[in-house]
């Protein structure tokens, strides 16, 4: 066998493992150019076969062909099986596993405990057959001052605790400026609450810039402060405990007389001022007894204001009072400082979460 067959034979043997060695398609381009490119050795000696003795030409031609057409063989066998196997790790990859569980839940959200306070209240009041009525936030100084009988130099007034607008345009400190309105629009009798919003400028633990007020109106012949009476105690026993006694103090609003601030027997203590231990009750300060809102008899003057629509104010009678949302569902929940209900802070909101959700009458 001629020296050129021989080496025919040595470049085959050493392509073939190359191309067997290869374990990535980059790696098998490699070995192709290096055994069959344009500058490989067996492209040379196929080259230089017209320089070879007469004899040599046939078996050195044959044998070059033959170890070509060869490695072109091992080199589409081998590429298919690397194609193969990095088809196969791509889908071993990319595997989607549907029996797996999928991520978290989002949690469901809840009313913020504002909003369930306020249906709560409102719910009670709707039991006794009152109605809901809300107004707007931006009012005139004649609605939220003049017509619920505020003199013209009470504090209130002033611009350092009153968020102005206009001489005559404000946003409404307490939320009877709608009972003015209602009254307008609709003469005796009349049940209604008032739930909303109210501004004024004050800000610490205990008071906030922006905060909810309910307040309430009953008008007709022969409303007594009895009536009132009755009503609130009503009121705290839905909301405080079926045990619940209320105490009546004098006071002074503008809009009623006589005026009065209600206290609710303390829900801690039952009443006692001091615990089971014998230690002084905290949430009543050993009193006994928890303020809870502000009320009275209207005043005939703020009849007097709506007189044009049938309020008589020598006949006819009326009970109003206002509370403040926050104070309730602080006191309810023991939450220690008015800012956490306007954090948004979800550990803070999701304490509410298990409780019912009442739609307050609507939706
Ligand atoms: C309160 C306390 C006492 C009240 C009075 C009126 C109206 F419009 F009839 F005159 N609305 N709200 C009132 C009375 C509000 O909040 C502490």
């Amino acid at each position: 066998m001629s020296e050129t067959v021989e080496k025919i034979q040595a470049i085959e043997a050493n392509a073939a493992s190359a191309i067997g060695a290869a374990e990535t398609l980059a790696e098998l381009e490699d070995a192709r150019v290096r055994y069959l490119g344009r500058k490989a050795e067996l492209n040379d000696i196929l080259k230089s076969i017209a320089t070879l003795p007469a004899e040599e030409k046939g078996p050195v031609g044959k044998a070059g062909n033959q170890t070509r057409g060869k490695l072109e063989q091992l080199l589409a066998a081998r590429q298919e099986s690397l194609e193969t196997a990095e088809l196969n790790q791509l889908l071993e990859q990319d595997r989607l596993d549907i029996s797996l569980p999928g991520s978290p839940a989002i949690g469901g959200g809840s009313l913020h405990p504002i909003s369930r306070t306020r249906r709560e209240i409102e719910d009670v009041f709707i039991g006794m057959g009152y109605q809901v009525a809300e107004g707007p936030e931006v009012e005139k100084v004649h609605y939220n001052f003049d017509a619920l009988n505020h003199s013209p130099n009470h504090p209130a007034r002033e611009w350092t605790d009153t968020f102005y607008f206009q001489d005559d345009v404000l946003l409404r400190t307490h939320t009877s400026p709608v009972q003015i309105r209602v009254m307008e629009q609709q003469p005796p009798p009349v049940f209604v609450i008032v739930p909303g919003k109210v501004y004024r400028r004050d800000s610490d633990a205990t008071h906030t810039p922006m905060f909810h007020q309910i307040e309430g109106l009953a008008v007709d012949e022969g409303i007594t402060l009895t009536d009132l009476r009755g009503t609130l105690l009503e009121f705290s026993k839905a909301i405080f405990g079926d045990q619940r006694e209320v105490r009546l103090r004098p006071h002074f609003f503008p809009f009623t007389e006589p005026s009065v601030e209600v206290d609710v027997s303390c829900f801690k203590c039952g009443g006692k001022g001091f615990l089971k231990d014998g230690a002084r009750c905290n949430l009543c300060k050993g009193t006994g007894w928890i303020e809870i809102l502000g009320a009275g008899m209207v005043d005939p003057n703020v009849f007097s204001y709506v007189r044009e629509s049938g309020y008589d104010p020598e006949t006819v009678q009326g009970f109003a009072f206002g509370m403040g949302v926050e104070r309730i569902a602080f006191l309810k929940h023991g939450i220690p400082d008015l800012r956490l209900f306007y954090e948004n802070d979800l550990r803070m909101l999701g304490q509410f979460e298990s409780f019912g959700i009442s739609s307050g009458g609507r939706v």
